[in-house]
C-alpha cells in the first residue's frame, strides 16, 4: 500500500479526548461471560429512593413500548480506544426519571446489569439528555455481545459507566462505588479531563473507599 493511501492523522480529530485514539469497527469488551437473554423473566427495575417509595418494573414488552429517542454519541474506553459518531436509539434516562420520579434528596444512581456489574453516576450525568438506555446502534438492534436487549450509553463519560445488559436503576441518597469504581477506576470518569484512575480523585469526587 503506497504512502498516498495513508490515513490522515486521526489524533487531530477534535472529538477525541486527550490520550485516546480512533478505533475502526466496534470491539467487544467486558468482564465475565455474555449473559443469555431470558425474555419471560427479564425485567427492568427502578428501586431505591423513589418519590413514592415503591419499586417499579417493566417487562420486556413494557420496556419496548416506552417513548424513544435517538442521540448521537461517542464511546471512549479507558483502554484508550474511542469509537466516534454512533447513533444510539432507545429510552432516554430522563424518561425513566419522569416516569419513576426520584425522591427530592436523591443525588446519585447505580445502574445494575446482569451478573452484578454496576456503575454509579451523579444524578446530573444520568439526567443529561445524551444519556440513553440504548437498544439500537445506527438503526440496528444491539447484538448480545454489545448488550442486547439494552445497554446504557453515557457519551460524556468513559464507557465503563455504561453497563451492557442493564436490569435495574437504583436511586441513591449518597454516592457509592460501582464495579470498576471499586477496583481502581475514577469515580467520575470525565474523559476530557482524563479522569481514569481513582488515585487521581480530588476531595469531593467520590465517597471514601
Ligand atoms: N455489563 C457490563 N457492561 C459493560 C462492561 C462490562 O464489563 N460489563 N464493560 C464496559 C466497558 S469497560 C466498555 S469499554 C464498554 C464496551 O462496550 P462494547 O463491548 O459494546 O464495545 O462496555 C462497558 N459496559
Ligand atoms: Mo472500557
Amino acid at each position: 500500500m503506497g504512502q498516498s493511501e495513508q490515513e490522515p492523522l486521526q489524533s487531530s480529530d477534535p472529538r477525541l479526548p486527550p490520550g485516546q485514539r480512533l478505533q475502526r469497527g466496534w470491539p467487544v469488551l467486558h468482564y465475565g461471560p455474555v449473559p443469555r437473554f431470558k425474555p419471560l423473566t427479564w425485567d427492568f427495575q427502578v428501586f431505591g429512593a423513589t418519590a413514592s417509595a415503591d419499586k417499579h418494573s417493566w417487562d420486556f414488552e413494557g420496556f419496548n413500548a416506552l417513548p424513544r429517542v435517538t442521540v448521537r454519541g461517542d464511546l471512549h474506553c479507558v483502554t484508550r480506544f474511542s469509537m466516534l459518531g454512533s447513533e444510539w436509539s432507545g429510552v432516554s434516562a430522563s424518561t425513566i426519571l419522569d416516569l419513576v420520579p426520584p425522591a427530592d434528596d436523591v443525588t446519585h444512581v447505580m445502574v445494575w446489569a446482569e451478573y452484578g456489574y454496576s456503575s454509579n453516576l451523579r444524578l446530573a450525568d444520568f439526567a443529561d439528555p445524551r444519556t440513553v438506555f440504548a437498544t439500537h446502534r445506527n438503526g440496528e438492534p444491539l447484538t448480545v455481545e454489545h448488550g442486547f436487549p439494552v445497554r446504557l450509553v453515557v457519551p460524556q463519560l468513559y464507557a465503563w459507566k455504561g453497563p451492557k445488559w442493564v436490569r435495574a436503576v437504583e436511586y441513591m441518597r449518597a454516592d457509592r462505588r460501582g464495579f470498576w469504581e471499586e477496583r481502581g477506576y475514577h469515580n467520575r470518569a470525565d474523559p476530557w479531563s482524563e479522569q481514569r484512575y481513582s488515585y487521581q480523585e480530588e476531595p469531593g469526587d467520590g465517597p471514601l473507599r
